[in-house]
Parts: structure tokens; C-alpha cells; sequence
């Protein structure tokens, strides 16, 4: 009988391994039914006869069937389509100056945490490189209570009010009539929408950049978006933006990149995620804040309870207080990725929240959606997310019901219990929420400090590289491009202007719209019935500050290649010391190289040595990869110079900026590319030795590559 698995241990914290009691692995155990009863045959159902029809009394079969019947369970409505993993926070200091919060209250403190990374629109089983928004979502497992942290790797977002959500995700979610086009903003509901709504304006220049196709998790910027506050232990509040800053550094994926990777591996990003910490290199990043005295609530230029603002790292540094390690796969997708529920309003002392108006509808949302999605009010009972502080109160039954409550009362106050549960004080941990004074009227109306919907917009975009401002014209061609009716079109373009006219000039270029005619007033149609609309008009506003250098993803670059996945281009005879030497050197430095060859199995090299081939160029593309080296070996460059695959391959990295090295007889196929009719190509090392490659590759790409854009692959 094989000795059963132990439990996976977090070596990080022991508590949270108290949570996976209930895993189960089956090795050296009979099957069994859901009663305990084992199973004698698990081939054949129950038959009158050997060629009879089926027996209802066939209890086996029916309870395997129902158990199958029901093993989904709703996707979730936005970000359904994700991947998660455990790690831990540590704390770099004290802050207690600014938050009470424990897990942030002395320097080297650990507390578990899972991570739930996703795109929005798409449905559960779409591609992970649709041009979207990626969810951020971090709970931890604090001593005080579970805290969620439940962010986007983009700092704004596309509606000022929560009323706004439903149609925004209706409008860009697959139309209602044919379910067309999955995981994709490029169709006529969601332009129609946005340009009615130039609040959204703002974010659409984060969607449209490179932001919206990460390399990788580990390679994005994750934001918390509204204003929180923090209170210290002497009931002082500040207002707060949280920031997580990848170690790795922000890089991005081209559209062209995306659209075949969708097609190759749709679990990219799943995929980079799981081996990355299967390999040990642990996505980091460091948690960064930005404070605001509460006394310094007026002093921008825009509300900081408006969502769709951010504060310009100009104005207010972004101060590192805490690191994040992912070093843990999931044991179980389902357990843990799918039935996780978070909810921006977990929160432990020393946290609050703002008013900002989406926060605040948030609240709501995501107790309700959990209700549905895991089919009852006990979903904190899953072991995922359970909180490693006990938990004791008076909620009682309700459908899947775990904990076994003892004793005879459920209520408070009792004398029958001893008062037990009793409430804490603050001393005591007990949760106050900070006393805002609170005056005005009961109304539904929109603040006028929230009518500023085009100057962060423009400052996004001015602060852009050349290379990143083409993108996003490229991005909004295309999405636009796609878009049937030439209304929508012209009035997003004419939208487009009141952001930056370069902009729109050269996105209108592109869809052969000329004249650019502005939008006729109410440019924003989102108004209540009886309002005026030029109370709802958008407000012109000049930012304070003009360019914001970290608003650039080229402006935050990592340290050193750990992660990234670089192609061995190779066959029967590859030269042997120069594919070692390479190797070793790549290796060295966290990166992951890989054998592609002609075939797969195993090849040999120039010692007679064999080298296991890690796909074939038939499972492979040079996409999925972040640099490319062709050893030399004459016979092996004798067969890659004739297979149109390989050259291919090295056109496509050309095509995608990314670094290749030739060394030796690579040179033959290296003359067989569209590449090679650039005498003096950027980014292209030829017999250089690996250190040089491995710094060039640091830089992830080569853009200013002019002539990329023309290999026709
Ligand atoms: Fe969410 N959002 N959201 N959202 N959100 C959900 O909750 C909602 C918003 C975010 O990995 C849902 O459990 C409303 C902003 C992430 O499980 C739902 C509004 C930000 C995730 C919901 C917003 C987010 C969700 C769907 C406007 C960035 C995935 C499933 C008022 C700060 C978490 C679920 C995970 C998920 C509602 C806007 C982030 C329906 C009503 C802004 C990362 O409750």
C-alpha cells in the first residue's frame, strides 16, 4: 500500500495549514462512495442482465452521476477566467504612525496570503491575452482577521458610481443577441456606451496601452484604485493608495503577440504563473502606499474620492512598505483558485474606507455574488476562506453549514452562555469604524468635483514613449476598426480630441474618417432624467503636473531576467560547448531556456551527447518566448536552414523586438530571414558571448528596431 501524502506545508506560516484538514489524495486508499462504502466496480452500471437495461437501485452510479451533474458552479460575473496562488506579506517596519493595522506593525512580520490574478470580461475557459483589465486580488490572512486587498493592475477605472457597473459590463461583455465576440471590448455595445460616458475616458487610455497585455502576473503593477484610510491607535485618519510594484519589473506583450498567443497557449499567463513557482523563482512585489493627510483632502486638483483620478507619483511619493512572495502552487484549482471570495469590505483595525461612490456599491456586491456563486451564506467555511483568527458568533445554520456549534445559546446578550460571545473593545482588537462627520442632503446627484473626465486622461497619454503612444493609436484602430456602425466611430474619435488631437488624428487616419467631426453637446449622456446636462457637461481642468514619468511602463524596469523564457533553436548536431555555455549562463540568472527542435524526443550534439528536445517547433512558437539563440553546428544548421519553421521562428522574434543570438553556422539561417535584409539589424548578437546576451535580454526588447514592423509573418 503506498504510504499516503502528506498535506502541503506552507513553511511560511504552519496556521495556514490548518485550513487544508480536509485534503484528501486518495493514494494507497480503497474507492469509496460518499458514505464510506467501497466500491467493488467502478466500470459497469448495474444491469438486468448482461445485455439489460440499467437499475434504478444502482446507487453507485447515481450518486457519481449527481456529484458529476453539479460540479460547476456559477462563473463569477466579472473575472472569471483567473489564476491564484499562496505566499506570504512581510512587513518592512513599523507604520503605526499612519494605521494600527498589525500585519503592517513591525518590520520582518510574515502573514499568509493567496493571490488571485484574472482578466474581467472574458468567461471562465477564454484566453488570458484578451486587451483587458487584470484583477489583482490579495487576501490576507492576518492575525487580526481576514484583510482583502481586492485591486486591478490599472489605478482608475472606467465609472465614477456603482450604479454604472451592470451596463458597462453588459455593454462589453459578449451582445446579447449572439454571445459574440468572448472576451473582447472590440465590438459596437461597449464603444456605444463609452463614448456616451466621457467619465470613462481616463481609463480607456490604460486599456488601450500596453497595460492591458502584461508579459506576465509577475510583470504587472497592481493598484487598490480608491482612496482608503488608514487610522492609527490615536484615532487619526489619512487617506490611502495602495500600489503593488512588481520586483521583475513592468513589461508587456505586443497585440500582435497576444492575438497568437491566444491561439497557441490561452493559458499563458496560468501557465507562467504555475511554473515560475514550480521552478522557485517566486513572483515579488513590493506593497507601496501613497498618504494624504486628512487635512489635505482639497488640496488637488481632482477629488480624491473620484475613481477614475490617480495621484500623480509627483505629487505624493509612493512609499515601500512590504513585500509579497507567491511560493506556492495551489493544491487544488477548484478548492482553492474558484471557490476563494473576496470582498473589498474584509477589512481589520487600522484600515477604512472613503466614500468614493464605487467603493461604497462595491460593499454591497461582493457579499451578494458570493451568496450565489457558492450557494449559501457559509462560503467563509471553505477552507480557503477560512481566517486563521478564530471565529465566534452568533450566525447560525444556513444551507452546507460546517462548524459544529456547542452549547444552548445563539444570541447576545445572554446570561445562559456567560455573555459568550462577548464584544471586544478596541483595546481588545474590536473593529471601530473611523467617525466621519457626516452632513448634507439626502440626494442622488454626481459631485461637480468629479467633472474633470479628460485631464488625467491626457496626462496618461502625454506621458507616454513614442513607442507606447503608437500602441495605443494602433489599439484604438483596431478596436474601433471593428466596430460596425460608423456612428459610434465618429463620435468616439470626436471624443478622442478633447484628450489629445495627435491622438485623434491619427486614430481617425487609420479608420479613413475625415472630417473628425465633435460630438455634438451633451457630450456626456449619463445625466438623471429631469438634471440639466450642463450640470453633467465634463469640466476643463489643466492638471497640475503634465508628464508623470512612472505612468510610462518603460519607466519601471526590472533587475535581471529571472523568469523569462528564452528558445534554444536546435537539431541533430548542434555545436555542444556553445549550447552549454549559453544554457549555464541563462540558468545562472533564473531564466528558463528551452530546446526547440525539428522533431521531438531527444537530439543529439556535436560530442554524441543526447539532449532532450523540449518541443518541436510543431508545439511551439517563437510568441510564447521572450528571446531566441541559434547555436551554431553545421549539421544542425544544415537542416534548420531548409525548414521554414525555423526561420519563421527567428522572423517572428525580429517582428516582436525581442533579442536574438547567432553564433557560428546559425549565420546560414539567420540569411534565410526577411530579418537578414537589414545589414546592420538592432538588437541581433552575433557571436557575442552569453554574458552579453543575457544583459540584452534585461531590457526585454529592442523598440527602437525601426524596421520591424515590415517581416510579413
Ligand atoms: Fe469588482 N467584482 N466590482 N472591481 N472585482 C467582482 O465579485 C464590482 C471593481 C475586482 O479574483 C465580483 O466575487 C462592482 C473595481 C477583482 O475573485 C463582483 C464594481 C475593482 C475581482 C464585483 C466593481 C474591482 C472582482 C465578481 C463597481 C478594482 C475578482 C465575482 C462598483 C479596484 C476577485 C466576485 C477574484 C470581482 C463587483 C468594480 C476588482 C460582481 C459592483 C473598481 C480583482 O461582486
Amino acid at each position: 500500500m503506498a504510504e499516503k501524502e502528506k498535506t502541503p506545508k506552507n513553511s511560511e506560516n504552519p496556521k495556514i495549514d490548518d485550513l487544508y484538514m480536509n485534503t484528501e489524495d486518495g493514494s494507497g486508499e480503497a474507492m469509496t462512495t460518499n458514505q464510506g462504502l467501497k466500491i467493488n466496480d467502478d466500470q459497469n452500471s448495474l444491469l438486468a442482465g448482461e445485455r439489460g437495461p440499467t437499475l434504478l437501485e444502482d446507487f453507485h452510479f447515481r450518486e457519481k452521476m449527481t456529484h458529476f451533474d453539479h460540479e460547476r458552479i456559477p462563473e463569477r460575473i466579472v473575472h472569471a477566467r483567473g489564476a491564484g496562488a499562496h505566499g506570504y506579506f512581510e512587513s518592512y517596519g513599523d507604520l503605526s504612525e499612519f494605521t494600527k493595522a498589525g500585519f503592517l506593525g513591525e518590520k520582518g512580520k510574515r502573514t499568509p496570503v493567496f493571490t488571485r490574478f484574472s482578466t474581467v470580461a472574458g468567461f471562465k475557459g477564454s484566453s488570458d491575452l484578451a486587451r483587458d483589465v487584470r484583477g489583482f486580488a490579495v487576501k490576507f490572512y492576518t492575525e487580526e482577521g481576514n484583510y482583502d486587498l481586492v485591486g486591478n493592475n490599472m489605478p482608475v477605472f472606467f465609472i465614477q458610481d456603482a450604479m454604472k457597473f451592470p451596463d458597462l459590463i453588459h455593454a462589453v461583455k459578449p451582445e446579447q443577441h449572439n454571445e459574440i465576440p468572448q472576451a473582447a471590448s472590440a465590438h459596437d455595445t461597449f464603444w456605444d456606451f463609452i463614448s456616451l460616458m466621457p467619465e470613462s475616458m481616463h481609463m480607456i487610455m490604460w486599456v488601450m496601452s500596453d497595460r492591458a497585455l502584461p508579459r506576465s502576473y509577475s510583470m504587472m503593477e497592481g493598484f487598490g484604485v480608491h482612496t482608503f484610510r488608514f487610522v492609527n491607535k490615536k484615532g487619526e485618519s489619512f487617506f490611502v493608495k495602495f500600489h503593488w510594484k512588481p520586483v521583475a519589473g513592468t513589461y508587456s506583450l505586443t497585440w500582435d503577440e497576444a492575438q497568437k498567443i491566444s491561439g497557441q497557449d490561452p493559458d499563458f499567463h496560468r501557465r507562467d504563473l504555475w511554473n515560475a513557482i514550480e521552478n522557485g523563482n517566486y513572483p515579488e512585489w513590493e506593497l507601496g502606499v501613497q498618504i494624504v493627510a486628512d487635512k489635505d483632502e482639497h488640496k488637488f486638483d481632482f477629488d480624491l474620492l473620484d475613481p477614475t483620478k490617480l495621484i500623480p507619483e509627483e505629487l505624493v511619493p509612493v512609499k515601500l512598505i512590504g513585500k509579497m512572495v507567491l511560493d506556492r502552487n495551489p493544491t487544488n484549482f477548484f478548492a482553492e483558485t474558484e471557490q476563494i471570495a473576496f470582498h473589498p469590505g474584509h477589512l481589520v483595525p487600522g484600515i477604512d474606507f472613503s466614500n468614493d461612490p464605487l467603493l461604497q456599491g462595491r460593499l454591497f456586491s461582493y457579499t451578494d455574488t458570493q451568496l450565489s456563486r457558492l450557494g449559501g451564506p457559509n462560503f467563509n467555511e471553505i477552507p480557503i476562506n477560512r481566517p486563521i483568527a478564530p471565529v465566534h458568533n452568533n450566525q447560525r445554520g444556513g444551507l452546507m453549514r460546517q462548524t459544529i456549534n456547542t452549547g444552548q445559546t445563539s444570541y447576545h446578550p445572554n446570561n445562559i452562555g456567560g455573555g459568550c460571545p462577548f464584544q471586544a473593545k478596541m483595546s481588545e482588537g474590536g473593529f471601530v469604524s473611523h467617525q466621519e462627520k457626516i452632513e448634507g442632503h439626502k440626494i442622488r446627484a454626481r459631485s461637480t468635483s468629479f467633472m474633470d473626465h479628460f485631464s488625467q486622461a491626457k496626462l496618461f497619454f502625454e506621458s507616454q514613449s513614442k513607442v507606447e503612444q503608437d500602441h495605443m493609436i494602433e489599439a484604438l484602430r483596431f478596436e474601433l476598426g471593428k466596430v460596425k456602425s460608423e456612428d459610434i466611430r465618429e463620435r468616439m474619435v470626436g471624443m478622442l480630441t478633447y484628450v489629445s488631437e495627435e491622438l485623434a488624428k491619427h486614430v481617425a487616419e487609420g479608420l479613413g474618417i475625415n472630417p473628425i467631426t465633435k460630438p455634438e453637446e451633451p457630450l456626456n449622456h449619463s445625466f438623471p432624467a429631469d438634471a440639466d446636462p450642463k450640470d453633467y457637461e465634463p469640466k476643463e481642468v489643466k492638471s497640475s503636473v503634465q508628464k508623470s514619468e512612472k505612468l510610462s511602463l518603460m519607466a519601471s524596469n526590472g533587475k535581471g531576467i529571472k523568469g523569462r523564457m528564452i528558445a534554444i533553436l536546435a537539431t541533430d548536431g548542434v555545436d555542444a560547448e556553445s549550447l552549454e555555455h549559453y544554457k549555464k549562463a541563462l540558468k545562472n540568472e533564473g531564466a528558463e531556456a528551452k530546446i526547440i527542435s525539428s522533431h521531438s524526443g531527444s537530439i543529439s550534439d556535436s560530442n554524441g551527447g543526447a539532449i532532450k528536445v523540449d518541443h518541436s517547433l510543431l508545439t511551439t512558437a517563437s510568441v510564447l518566448f521572450d528571446a531566441v539563440f541559434v547555436p551554431g553546428g553545421s549539421k544542425s544548421i544544415e537542416i534548420l536552414h531548409k525548414n521554414p519553421d525555423a526561420i519563421r521562428f527567428v522572423d517572428e522574434a525580429y517582428k516582436h523586438y525581442k533579442f536574438i543570438a547567432i553564433n557560428g553556422d546559425a549565420m546560414r539561417l539567420w540569411d534565410m530571414t526577411y530579418a537578414s535584409k537589414n545589414a546592420s539589424p538592432k538588437g541581433v548578437l552575433f557571436d557575442q558571448d552569453a554574458a552579453a546576451f543575457v544583459e540584452a535580454i534585461g531590457q526585454h526588447r529592442i523598440w527602437d528596431r525601426e524596421d520591424a514592423a515590415r517581416i510579413p509573418v
